[in-house]
């Protein structure tokens, strides 16, 4: 791990165990719904993070809880992290009326505006646009002390909306954090095949923004170059990019056969991951031992257990409401 700048974080336990906690739940959250996948419970299909839990809880633990995000089609990480209740998550994955979207949405599109999630989104890039237009919003009405986050991936980084968006966030001078996780495939197809310079903090120099990058694997790291950037853009600065290494250890989606990369290859991120760099950096630092570790993984399984019973107990969207919220009014 990183040496960390702000020595003090090493003193905050509390914060450390919500941040281990936290990614603790993704992954069992993750887990569980794969689970349920296989048991014929959830419509449509699911991407899995395992592996980058420390992108979608490091980068919102830097933010407030009015603070807007747009999550990715991967985003299950980043909506825990940003606050949303789990157990509704849990039944908008089975598809139930109490979940988040009332059932419609499923896996891909969780909202919670109570807690600034604007949703997420199964079309790539489409983040850009929309964080343009609520960060609009913010220098509008002249709300202090307030982004808004948009995630996307490497794959993502070539859509012509992110590129017209970072222009627009730029020129307008937008609060806007472009969150980009390079978890180095997009689908099958690995970074470097697609794009000649991997380098993609490069991509804010034509607009003239400040770019960051960090270990997305260092939970810490991702935190504290987060909250660097967030002081950046709520002091009046403009948009920022911000560019998050990862590896997804997980199959692209549910469909997924893996054969574009080599068991070697996904053993040697596993052994990496987040969540095994956090837990031996705890004990190495004499932080936590490996009771307070085995009782925080309890919890967490505890949590998302919860959900799993709370979720299926609720009930199907009644075909009575079918077109009921489907249209903006
Ligand atoms: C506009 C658009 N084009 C193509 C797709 C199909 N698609 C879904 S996910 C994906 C790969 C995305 O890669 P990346 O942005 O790196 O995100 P990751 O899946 O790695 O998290 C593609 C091509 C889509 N959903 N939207
Ligand atoms: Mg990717």
């Amino acid at each position: 791990m990183e040496k960390h700048k702000d020595g003090s974080l090493l003193e905050n336990k509390q914060f450390l165990k919500d941040l281990m906690v936290r990614m603790m739940t993704v992954n069992k959250f993750e887990e569980s719904a794969f689970w349920l996948f296989g048991q014929g419970l959830v419509y449509g299909t699911m991407h899995l993070g395992v592996g980058e839990e420390a992108t979608g809880i490091g980068t919102t633990a830097a933010l407030t809880k009015e603070d807007y995000m747009l999550a990715t089609h991967r985003g299950h990480g980043q909506a825990i992290g940003k606050g949303v209740d789990i157990n509704s998550m849990m039944a908008e994955i089975l598809a139930r009326e109490t979940g988040t979207n009332r059932g419609k949405g499923g896996s891909m599109h969780i909202c919670d505006f109570d807690n600034g999630i604007l949703g997420a989104n199964g079309i790539l890039g489409a983040n850009g646009p929309i964080a343009c237009g609520a960060a609009l919003t913010i220098k509008l009405k002249n709300i202090p002390n307030r982004v808004c986050v948009a995630f996307f991936g490497d794959g993502s980084s070539n859509e012509g909306a992110i590129h017209e968006a970072m222009n627009l966030a730029s020129v307008w001078n937008l609060p806007v954090m472009f969150v980009l996780i390079n978890n180095t495939y997009g689908m099958s197809t690995p970074l470097n095949r697609v794009v000649k310079d991997t380098d993609l903090t490069k991509r804010a120099i034509p607009y003239g923004i400040k770019a960051y990058e960090c270990d997305g694997n260092d939970v810490l790291a991702v935190y504290e170059t987060v909250k660097e950037a967030r002081e950046y853009v709520v002091a009046g600065n403009g948009p920022v990019l911000i560019v998050e290494h990862t590896y997804r250890i997980s199959g692209h989606s549910k469909s997924d056969g893996n054969l574009y990369r080599s068991k070697e290859e996904i053993q040697y991120w596993k052994e990496r991951g987040p969540i095994i760099r956090f837990k031996d950096f705890l004990l190495q630092n004499n932080i936590f031992t490996d009771d307070d570790i085995a009782a925080m993984d309890a919890e967490a399984e505890q949590i998302v257990q919860n959900a799993v019973e709370y979720a299926k107990a609720q009930p199907q969207p009644v075909v009575e409401d079918l077109e009921a919220d489907v249209y903006a009014k």
